[in-house]
Formats: C-alpha cells, sequence, structure tokens
C-alpha cells in the first residue's frame, strides 16, 4: 500500500508539474511556433530564383528561426495542376502552407454576375487550398464555374471535404504596370521589410483601424464586436451612416489616414480593415450604384494614389471586391504590398470579402500566424448558414503568412 500511495504521490506531483508548466509554456511559444506539423514550401519562379537568392535565403533562415521546416523549390512548370500536385504530395508529409514568390501559375474561375448581367473571370487560389475536394471543369471551358446560378457544379466534397488544407499566398509584383517599376528591386524591398520587422528594426504600436463606408456603416457596432485582434484603445473605427455625397468617410480621409507619418501618438496603424467598393484597380467610396451608375460620390483611391503616397501600415484586409483578381493588371491589392510598407493585404478577387470575420481576428489576437488566420476563417460556422459560401472562392493571400501581430 505505502509503495503504491508513494507512486500516486508521484504521479499526482507530475500532473501538477506538467499543469503548471505546459500552459505557461504554451502561452509564451505558442505566438511564435508551431505545434504540430510545420512544413512550408517556398516556390520561386525559376526566372528570378538567382537574383534572389540572398534574400529567399533569409528568409528561409527567418521562418526556421520560428520554428517552421522551410523547402525553397526552384519552380519552372507553367502548369496550375502540376503545382496542385506537388502540394498535395507534400501535405500527406505534413505541409501547413506554401508561398508562391513571383510570377507563378493560378487556377481560374467564373460565376455569373446577376446584377450586371455577365459572367465575372477571376483568379481563384482557393483552388490550391483545398486539396482533397473534387475540382472537375465539368464544361471544358478553362474556368471553375462556383457561382451560385451554375449550381457550383464544379467543385464539391469529392470524397474528402470541401474546406481548404493548407494556406497558400503570394509574394509577386508582377501585375504592377508603371513606367519605371523595377519588379526584382520591389520583391528585393520587400524581403528587407519584412526581415527588419523580424528583427525589430520596423515598429508599429499595436493599434488597428476599421474603416467601414456608407455601405456597411449601418452594422458598424457587430463589425467593432466581432474585430476582436484590437479592441479598446488599440482600436478606431471610423464609419458613417449618412446616405450624402463627401461624408466623414471618402477617399481623401482614408488615405490620409493610412499615409500619415507625422501622427503625434503613433507611427501609423499596425493592421487596416477597410469596407469599400471597388472594380479592381480602383476603391469607390459612397455608395455603389445610383439609377445603374456607380456613384462613388465619397471619391475614389486609385491605384496611382496607392503608388504615390505609399502607404504606411504593415497589414491590409480589403474588403473590395475584385481588389486581388490576378487577371487585373494594377489591381490595388498588389499595389498596398509594393507602394508602401505592407507585407500581408488580403483581398478578394471576385465581389465580396472577408465578411463575417470574428474567427480570422480570434486566430490573429490568439497569436497565431496570418496564414493560419487565414485558413481558419474559410471554416468559419456562419459562412455557409448566412450564404456567404461563394465569397471563398475569391479570398486571397499577398504578402508573408508566417507573420503574426506580435511581431514588435
Ligand atoms: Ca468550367
Ligand atoms: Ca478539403
Ligand atoms: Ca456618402
Ligand atoms: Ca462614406
Amino acid at each position: 500500500m505505502k509503495k503504491i500511495n508513494k507512486s500516486l504521490i508521484v504521479l499526482v506531483l507530475c500532473f501538477i508539474f506538467i499543469g503548471a508548466t505546459i500552459p505557461f509554456s504554451l502561452i509564451y511559444f505558442g505566438r511564435r511556433q508551431p505545434t504540430q506539423s510545420n512544413l512550408v514550401h517556398i516556390y520561386v519562379n525559376s526566372t528570378i530564383y538567382s537574383s534572389l537568392s540572398s534574400d529567399i535565403a533569409q528568409y528561409k533562415q527567418d521562418i526556421e528561426t520560428q520554428g517552421y521546416t522551410a523547402n525553397v523549390i526552384n519552380w519552372s512548370i507553367n502548369g496550375i495542376t502540376q503545382l496542385k500536385n506537388h502540394m498535395t504530395a507534400a501535405y500527406s508529409n505534413g505541409l501547413i502552407g506554401a508561398v508562391l514568390i513571383g510570377k507563378l501559375p493560378y487556377a481560374k474561375a467564373r460565376y455569373w454576375d446577376a446584377s450586371w448581367a455577365m459572367y465575372r473571370h477571376f483568379s481563384c487560389d482557393y483552388y490550391l487550398m483545398d486539396l482533397d475536394g473534387n475540382w472537375t471543369d465539368v464544361n471544358a471551358n478553362n474556368y471553375y464555374d462556383v457561382g451560385a446560378s451554375d449550381n457550383n457544379i464544379e467543385h464539391n466534397n469529392g470524397t474528402a471535404d470541401w474546406f481548404p488544407e493548407i494556406w497558400v499566398a503570394r509574394i509577386s509584383p508582377y501585375t504592377i504596370s508603371k513606367v519605371g517599376f523595377n519588379p526584382l528591386n520591389s520583391l528585393n524591398n520587400f524581403f528587407n521589410r519584412n526581415h527588419n520587422l523580424r528583427i525589430g528594426l520596423t515598429y508599429r504600436p499595436h493599434q488597428g483601424l476599421l474603416y467601414i463606408d456608407d455601405e456597411w456603416a449601418s452594422f458598424a457596432t457587430e463589425w467593432v464586436s466581432n474585430f476582436t485582434a484590437y479592441t479598446g484603445v488599440n482600436l478606431t473605427c471610423e464609419s458613417d451612416y449618412n446616405y450624402i455625397a463627401n461624408d466623414f468617410t471618402n477617399s481623401t480621409h482614408f488615405l490620409s489616414n493610412i499615409s500619415d507619418i507625422t501622427h503625434p501618438a503613433f507611427m501609423n496603424y499596425e493592421l487596416v480593415h477597410v469596407m469599400a467598393h471597388c472594380n479592381g484597380t480602383e476603391q469607390q467610396f459612397g455608395i455603389n450604384v445610383y439609377q445603374g451608375v456607380p456613384s462613388a460620390d465619397d471619391g475614389i483611391l486609385t491605384y496611382h494614389d496607392i503608388y504615390n503616397s505609399g502607404p504606411q501600415p504593415l497589414f491590409f484586409n480589403l474588403y473590395s471586391c475584385f481588389s486581388s483578381n490576378l487577371m487585373i493588371t494594377n489591381n490595388i491589392a498588389t499595389h498596398y504590398l509594393f507602394d508602401g510598407q505592407a507585407l500581408v493585404v488580403i483581398g478578394c478577387s471576385r465581389s465580396g470579402g472577408m465578411s463575417l470575420y470574428q474567427p480570422f481576428y480570434d486566430s490573429l489576437r490568439d497569436g497565431k500566424i496570418f496564414g493560419e488566420a487565414f485558413k481558419d476563417w474559410f471554416y468559419g460556422p456562419e459562412i455557409i448558414p448566412l450564404n456567404h459560401w461563394e465569397e471563398v472562392y475569391g479570398m486571397t493571400f499577398l504578402g508573408d503568412p508566417l507573420l503574426t501581430i506580435y511581431m514588435t
């Protein structure tokens, strides 16, 4: 009996020890380090591979310092299917996500836009994220027909599920077309900025801006309550519920907010979530349609404005239709990523954006990397019941998915 009691005491002490130490270590390390599989693929377009070799080597080292395993792959195949097959094979070996650097293939999709009586064509990175669902181009038109009006016949659970297995991100300035713009310099600049954040040379206070233009402003209270990564004194919310021209939330006011470097209290926002209409290359503030014509009566923010002003925040979430459509030259999301200080830009390549976003911000708040938080959003319990499933096809991640909102 005495022996048993002794063992029990040791066992109990062990549990107390584990109970006391594991939660602490999870809290301490959970922000930066993966807990399960940790394999990340970095695909680099072969034509720029050697030019970027020192940038990529630094990036690989930075990721490995976080506790991930990073495989750098020199990629030269144009087919999207081969790229996906490569990821699918790696998934069984623990692949959690992929970063695509430079010009690399993307899947194309389309949906019927009833309000404009036309098909919308868009790049679809969800194709690379859902590795075990069934994607079939049934009508052989080279587009995945993934709209409600086509009954979404070309993507379904298959023998597994409809949801994403991995996150996928792109770091590519090759949709930018501006006189004098040099994509290689731009990539080099991106990786320098990224490393500078990781070693503490870049600082942003933990401040978030939630900018809600007219169309969505009536639900401002709900948007704020779901924006869980930034609350209280860490949150600035600008919203205006007045359907009048040039009201308080307008393109000039927004641009000054994201490009101000003289703010007395802080250097600018860490993260900005903006809800404004967009046609792909320009964000149109104000109500969208008046008698069938886009009005944009609160001003237009073009990609030239982004290019010329160089936005200061590190992370952007653009609830702006078509903003990240890689089929559009000078899509504004790519400009956001490369024209200023940004390291993450989430956009939508079709109509919509990241609505019902609480799962994303909960994960960011909890210290998950952006890629994981992005993937978590797809599993949000409200997306299918509230009929927002079409939007998932447009969600696009530009920038570095290994960052968190606690880098500085
Ligand atoms: Ca098709
Ligand atoms: Ca799946
Ligand atoms: Ca207005
Ligand atoms: Ca407004």
